[in-house]
């Protein structure tokens, strides 16, 4: 009989963008389930096909780019190389890592667009669009900010808001203002390509409303819901940008494909570029309707991998879709939003540097912390605790006793055990099941709760060990002690196989040190075990087996390390605070003519009290030793009228008249801010000036 196939299993993880490195965020966020989760699938003999690459179009690059002072080009080189290296370093287990601006991919998006503009699934429609008169540039996606018209937040893109999720048309903002300049943006016609998914609502409805209740997680299977109930609109998937993949047909002149469009695309020509190296075919990877497809994205990608990407999929008509979108919430780092451009951030490559050696330690805290059903936060602390009391304290601490006494008793050669007690019976049925319950928890991507299972068995070894203390057994019973230790150390070899997903570095390690893998030079014929082994074997490491020195698999981490990096952030908040009041460049030159027309007199403000309906005004009354003015000024929200009553102040007594909230103000009190960006009076106390004098 033929032996059946493995389960294909294609697992996609968000192209990262390369206009910065990558950060703790998308690591909790992203890729490190999506490594688990490969990793774990292998274990189980499924043939994976675990693809990435760099997302190297849209604004965010030229944007980057024009803020550096170099070439795109240069800015996708730079983060594409810092990117692939830092993942290569963490362990993170990609079969392939392309980028999109690969041959392969232009092509591949190419295609894909001109055979949905052949098939007449796109609508062109000449609309009127949101343009920067002073950059002379079409403004869409990033180019342009404004209020959300679903949540009302700020700063949402053209294409999409950041606070809620929703994606956008960039002519749906309010008060849309260029990013490029600060203009207001003027409208302009042109003429694009729009993908009408309304045309798709039925089907989307079907597919995820009707078919994926239960099985997809509550916040995308939401998210989801909400857009479908409310309506799908056609969207454009072309831009006028001279950055990015050429929209392929000859009346889009100047024009590129919009990034959402080619960005998920670039999993696919990820797949070939891989397949074209290992010699391999890559359409089952896609086009196999056995093949499992899954997403791993965080939760401001929903939109676009559940609904425009399977829209697209399945207009071209070729495709599988995903079976499942595990979407993860935001991680924060020290109660506060993580940000690139705020430098708000722990970076991969730092941390690789700063802490050599110790990729599993992050990766077991972004795991136990995970963000999957809210947000959640880092802390230095939290990473510090999650390394000494479970690493260290727990599972390392447990595996050392194991193999230190194996070597002491034993000169590292397992003992045969004798009979088994009650205990020892107990003890390796719960370790049988262990596999089963990582599986369930790692199914169903729950990856916290995996780690914790994992955690589970390690305290199961540290408290046999306890229990039975060897230690003390050894004096009075060595058959006793034999069986004890035995016992140990299959707990410690069930350990090292099922950790792999969550801890490869760890895994690696502990294996050689238990001796499971052939070494080089010194191969053995026994073959290691593996996952499905330590549910069915009664015996995972015989007796007799030779294991090698013991070694710390972890080490503390001291205080004095969490400070420092606590110190680093503590700079960047001050760094930040001081380009928020850095000084503004210093305005045109003035004439010393235009400086004497300043009537600048010392008076004392009389009476003050708040404008009404104004969170800022105050309107006082200033005696400036020529009358008692009226003088209307924006400083509420740095004084209360009673602690500035009586105060003797500058005032500008010859500035034209304005009505401020139908208040005519009189003049102007001059005021400044100190070097800590607080609001001051000129103060003229100092100045030995008497009231009324005139002070240039
Ligand atoms: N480049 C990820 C982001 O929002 C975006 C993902 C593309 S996945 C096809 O950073
Ligand atoms: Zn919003």
């Amino acid at each position: 009989m033929a032996k059946k196939a493995p389960e294909r299993i294609t697992i996609t993880a968000a192209l990262p963008y390369t206009n910065g490195p990558i950060h703790i965020g998308h690591l909790a966020g992203v890729y490190v389930p999506a490594d688990i989760y490969a990793r774990y699938q292998r274990l189980q003999g499924k043939d994976v096909a675990f693809i990435c690459g760099s997302d190297e179009h849209g604004v965010a690059i030229p944007m980057k780019a024009k803020k550096e002072g170099v070439s795109p080009k240069e800015i996708i080189d730079k983060y594409h190389g810092i990117i692939k290296r830092s993942f290569q370093d963490f362990g993170i287990s990609f079969d392939n890592y392309s980028r999109t601006s690969a041959k392969i991919h232009h092509e591949t998006a190419s295609d894909f667009f001109k055979k949905l503009y052949e098939q007449g699934d796109f609508i062109e429609e000449t609309t009127a669009q949101l343009y920067d008169e002073e950059a002379q540039q079409f403004l869409a996606d990033r180019f342009v900010t404004g209020t959300c018209p679903r949540c009302g937040y700020h700063e949402a893109y053209g294409d999409q808001c950041e606070n809620c999720g929703s994606s956008l048309n960039a002519t749906d903002l309010i008060n849309p203002k260029s990013t490029l300049t600060g203009a207001i943006p003027t409208l302009k016609k042109t003429k694009h390509w729009f993908l009408p998914l309304d045309r798709y609502q039925g089907f989307l409805k079907k597919w995820i409303l009707e078919g994926h209740k239960t099985d997809w997680k509550p916040n995308v299977y939401g998210q989801c819901k909400s857009w479908i109930e409310e309506g799908l609109k056609p969207r454009a998937v072309t831009r006028d940008l001279d950055w990015g993949i050429p929209v392929p047909v000859p009346e889009a002149e100047g024009k590129v494909l919009y990034v959402w469009f080619d960005a998920p695309i670039g999993y696919i020509s990820s797949t070939k570029e891989w397949a074209e190296r290992e010699g391999i075919d890559w359409e089952p990877y896609w086009k196999d309707k056995d093949t499992k497809l899954l997403h791993f994205i965080g939760k401001d990608n929903i939109v676009f991998h559940c609904i425009i990407f399977p829209s697209m999929l399945k207009a071209h008509g070729d495709f599988v879709l995903p079976e499942n979108v595990p979407a993860n919430e935001f991680l924060n780092l020290e109660g506060n939003k993580l940000s690139t451009s705020k430098n708000w951030a722990v970076w991969l490559h730092e941390y690789l540097e700063e802490f050599p050696n110790m990729q599993d330690v992050l990766r077991y805290t972004l795991t136990a912390n995970a963000p999957e059903t809210k947000d959640n936060d880092f802390t230095w602390k939290d990473f510090q605790a999650r390394n000494n009391n479970e690493l260290v304290a727990i599972f390392g601490n447990f595996v050392n006793r194991a193999l230190v006494l194996t070597q002491k008793y034993y000169d590292g050669i397992i003992p045969g055990p004798s009979e088994f007690r009650e205990i020892d019976h107990e003890v390796l049925d719960t370790l049988r099941q262990f596999p089963a319950r990582i599986s369930d928890s790692l199914e169903r991507y729950r990856f916290r709760e995996a780690s914790q299972e994992l955690m589970q068995l390690a305290r199961l070894g540290n408290k046999y060990l306890a229990d039975e203390e060897p230690w003390k057994l050894i004096k009075t019973d060595e058959q006793r002690t034999k069986t004890v230790m035995f016992v140990a150390l299959q707990i410690a070899t069930a350990l090292a196989v099922l950790c792999e997903p969550f801890l490869p570095f760890t895994a690696k390690k502990l294996k050689a040190l238990l001796h499971l893998e052939p070494v080089q030079g010194n191969e053995t014929d026994e073959k290691p075990p593996g996952w499905s082994d330590i549910s069915t074997s009664d015996i995972l490491l015989p007796a007799n087996h030779q294991i090698n020195k013991s070694e710390l698999l972890f080490r503390k981490i001291e205080d004095s390390e969490i400070e420092k990096q606590l110190q680093k952030l503590n700079a960047t908040k001050q760094a930040n605070q001081a380009a928020k009041t850095s000084l503004e460049p210093q305005k045109t030159t003035i004439t010393f003519e235009d400086f004497t027309k300043m009537d600048l007199r010392v008076g004392t403000i009389v009476a003050a009290e708040k404008m009404p309906k104004a969170d800022k005004l105050l309107v006082l009354q200033v005696d400036t030793g020529l009358d008692t003015r009226t003088i209307v000024s924006g400083i509420a929200q740095s004084f209360t009228p009673e602690e500035i009553l009586g105060k003797q102040v500058t005032v500008l007594v010859n500035l034209a008249p304005r009505k401020l909230r139908g208040v005519e103000s009189q003049g102007m009190i001059l005021m400044t801010e100190n070097e800590k960006g607080k609001l001051v009076f000129v103060n003229p106390d100092e100045t030995g000036v008497t009231k009324g004098e005139s002070i240039n």
